[in-house]
């Protein structure tokens, strides 16, 4: 698979190994690694290695890779042991709170969540 990463993109850096993650998985087309502010017992953020700025836009341009990623995300809540259940989480747009543009799900779980989140 063919990567073009962006120079000022964080998660292309942590893809690069140039900045530090604590990694939980890894695979030809996802990276998983803990968020920096978790908001549950369990939150990690998978990515694909491919650089888009949301899933929607990696749906349109790589649709191929999304289905590579929902699987890599259910694989960490496996390898996480969250057998009680999980919230698969994609922020898009600032108004959704989305601050970092490549595209992501949050893994959160570990504990009892909440319905509608805020
Ligand atoms: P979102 O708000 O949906 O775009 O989520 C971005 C998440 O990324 C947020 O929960 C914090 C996390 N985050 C931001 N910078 C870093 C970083 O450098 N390392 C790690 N591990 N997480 C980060």
């Amino acid at each position: 698979m063919s990567v073009t990463p962006d120079p000022d993109c964080i998660f292309c850096k942590i893809i690069a190994g140039e900045l530090p993650a604590t990694i939980v998985h890894e695979s030809e087309h996802a990276v998983g690694f803990r968020d920096l502010d978790p908001q549950a017992p369990t939150h990690v953020l998978v990515i694909p290695r491919r650089h888009a700025a949301d899933i929607a836009t990696l749906a349109a341009q790589a649709p191929e890779e999304v289905a590579p990623l929902f699987a890599a995300a259910g694989a960490v809540a496996e390898s996480e042991g969250l057998t009680k259940g999980y919230r698969m989480v994609a922020n898009t747009g600032a108004e959704a709170q989305q601050t970092v543009f490549h595209a992501h799900v949050h893994v959160l779980g570990g504990r009892p969540m909440t319905w509608p989140p805020g």
